[in-house]
Parts: structure tokens; sequence; C-alpha cells
């Protein structure tokens, strides 16, 4: 069974947004075609609590996009974003959601992030997710999302550690790029395994 899994489409991440993602809302169409090609949908949703540690305003004297060094490591410090309830939280209205039958949050603990749908920040604490795959007889996950350089890059090097098939679907995923992050993604997804592909070789 194939999975489509759909990264934090959120407007917090979009064009207007507290982290917009440069084009980030341009996916969205893409994802909505593809979203008929799939049975098993699932949806990750970025829901931190006010005050969470990855905020650059939750410590002092730091900025965002500065980074800080956290008890799991390195910590990439981002302005106010994705908080639980706010209107920066909730998915996209032109995303197509309905038809999404799981939806991870994620980053919903105070003292650690979560980039990755399998893992948190910390590599070892589990979303889940893993689970509900296996015994949906699931073995082929398509990423697509944002950002390409964070949740979409973690969730495809954990998703393969995790023993599935990973695709990401180049024209369906944006990046933030702090210091070239977005090329070396792509690099590091390659080398783990994943296959990548445009959404014209699902569609077609
Ligand atoms: C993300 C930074 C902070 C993402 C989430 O969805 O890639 N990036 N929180
Ligand atoms: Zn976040």
């Amino acid at each position: 069974m194939k999975a489509l899994l759909i990264i934090d489409i959120q407007n917090d991440f979009c064009p207007g947004g507290a982290l917009a993602v440069p084009g980030g809302d341009t996916i969205i169409p893409v994802v909505n075609r593809l979203i008929d090609r799939f049975d098993i949908i699932i949806q990750t949703q970025d829901w931190h609590p006010a005050g969470h540690s990855s905020f650059a305003s939750s410590h002092q004297d730091k900025n965002p996009y500065e980074t800080i060094e956290m008890e799991y490591g390195t910590q990439v410090l981002w302005p106010d974003h994705c908080v639980q309830g706010t209107h920066g939280a909730d998915f996209h209205p032109s995303l197509i959601t309905q038809k999404t039958q799981v939806i991870i949050r994620k980053g919903f603990r105070k003292e650690i992030d979560s980039y990755s749908t399998f893992y948190e920040n910390d590599q070892k604490t589990a979303t889940g997710l893993t689970g509900y795959l296996n015994r949906c007889s699931v073995t082929d996950i398509y990423a697509v999302g944002l950002a390409t350089d964070f949740c979409v890059k973690w969730s495809v090097l954990d998703g393969i550690d995790e023993g599935f098939s990973m695709h990401v679907v180049k024209d369906a995923v944006q990046g933030i790029d702090l210091d070239g992050s977005v090329e070396k993604a792509w690099v590091e997804m390659a080398q783990k395994g994943a296959n990548i592909l445009t959404s014209e070789e699902i569609l077609s």
C-alpha cells in the first residue's frame, strides 16, 4: 500500500504567515491533484504551545534563525509560529483535507521541537505513526508539503530508517533555505535512498 504524507501546509508557513516559506502556497494545487490518487492520506500539523522552546522569543537575547544548544542537540530558533488554536496553525484554506484520515500533531511539548513526523528532535520519542502505517500495510510513502529542508527532510530520513520506501515529489515541496539548506536536504535525502520524482510521474 502507498500513502500520501502531507507535511505542514499551514497558514504560518504560507505567504503572509509568521514563518512563511517562499512560494509555500504554490504547491497546494499540485497536492490537491495528488490526493485523488491515494487511499491513505496522512497530514502533519506543527502545533506548538505559546512560549515553545523553539521560539527565539522564549530565550533572552536571541533572534530568529540563530541557534541554541538544547539537551538533544543544536536547535534553530524560529519566529513564533503555529501556536495551538491560532489561525496560523490552521491548514491553508485551499488545501483539500476531507480525505485525510490521520493528523499527526508535532512540537506540542514545550521543551522539545519535532521536525520529523516519526520522531521528535531528540530522535527517541516516537509519534506512533510507524505503528499505524505498518498496521495498514503501507510500504511506500510519498512526501509533499513544507518545508523541504526541515520537516520534509527529517520525515523522509526517518521514514527510511523506519523501513519505508520514501518518495519525495519535487514540485510539491518548498523550502525555507538557511545557508544552502535546501540543496543540502536534496543531497541528504537522495544519498539515504529516497526516490525523488515529479507529480507528473504519479498523475500520468
Ligand atoms: C518547520 C521550522 C519550524 C517545518 C516547522 O514545517 O519545516 N520548520 N517548525
Ligand atoms: Zn515549528
